[in-house]
């Protein structure tokens, strides 16, 4: 199934990509990460679960930096050679990759924090609602852990997440310093409604706040 989407993965899925077997079925299409990323154009943006680089790539384009975080090594080396295939060099590159556990990610300082933890493989599905405390890590701690660094959070979820646990979501970051809203958007792909995006802070479009509010050239 996924291998006959790959195209739709990568655009240049011919020309290298190298993906592990979580990677097949967590990456995010190359599509909706583009869109993403033009969400989030801004100066510094950290990709707390950067997997083998499905948004990083793109995030790479939009923003002045980024910084993209994994815990697992081998990730962090495919994302690296998926981002040659896509332009970059050794030499000239603006992603800076770390190996580590995202959840003491708190010191970090950046513009926007994009989350796509892992959501318990592709049985998330077989459920009617998909409870955000059942990842692992946690999502509400994932979140919370994020809301350290930035209000501006774009949280990247299974299209039969809970909507209650949504509303907690808005809940903790409006305890924690951030907005009491968020947007929640349906990521199609030829009339699949595929993923969920929430967008936090000034990247919500009802929360009144321009983009330039937080881009920084
Ligand atoms: P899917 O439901 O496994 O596939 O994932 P699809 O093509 O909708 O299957 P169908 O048979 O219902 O048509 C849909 C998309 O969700 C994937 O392309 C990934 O972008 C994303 N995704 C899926 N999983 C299991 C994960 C995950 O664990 N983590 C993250 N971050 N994204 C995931
Ligand atoms: N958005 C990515 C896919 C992310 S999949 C893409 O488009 O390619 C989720 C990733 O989270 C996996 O690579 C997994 O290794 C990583 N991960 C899981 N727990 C983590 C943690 N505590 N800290 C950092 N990364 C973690």
């Amino acid at each position: 199934k996924y291998y006959y989407q790959r195209y739709r993965l990568f655009s240049r899925f011919d020309e290298g990509i190298i993906l592990d077997e979580e990677s097949w079925f967590s990456v995010t299409p190359e599509l909706i990460a583009q869109h993403i990323a033009e969400r989030c154009r801004c100066g510094t943006l950290v990709d707390a679960f950067c997997g083998s680089g499905g948004n990083v790539i793109q995030f790479s384009f939009t923003c002045n930096y980024v910084i993209a975080i994994d815990m697992d090594p081998l990730k962090l080396m495919m994302a690296k050679h998926n981002s040659l295939v896509y332009g970059h060099t050794e030499q000239n590159t603006n992603i800076e990759f770390i190996n580590s556990d995202s959840t003491r990610l708190s010191n970090l300082k950046a513009d926007v924090v994009f989350l796509s933890p892992p959501w318990g493989g592709p049985s998330y599905i077989n459920s009617q609602i998909f409870y955000i405390d059942t990842m692992v890590p946690n999502g509400f701690d994932i979140f919370r852990n994020a809301l350290k660094v930035t209000p501006n959070i774009a949280y990247f979820l299974p299209r039969n997440t809970s909507k209650s646990d949504i509303a907690k979501l808005c809940l903790i970051s409006k305890e924690n310093g951030g907005s009491e809203e968020c947007e929640v958007e349906e990521n199609y792909i030829n009339d699949k409604l595929k993923t969920i995006t929430l967008y936090f802070g000034a990247l919500a479009n009802n929360n009144n706040n321009s983009n330039n509010d937080y881009y920084d050239e």
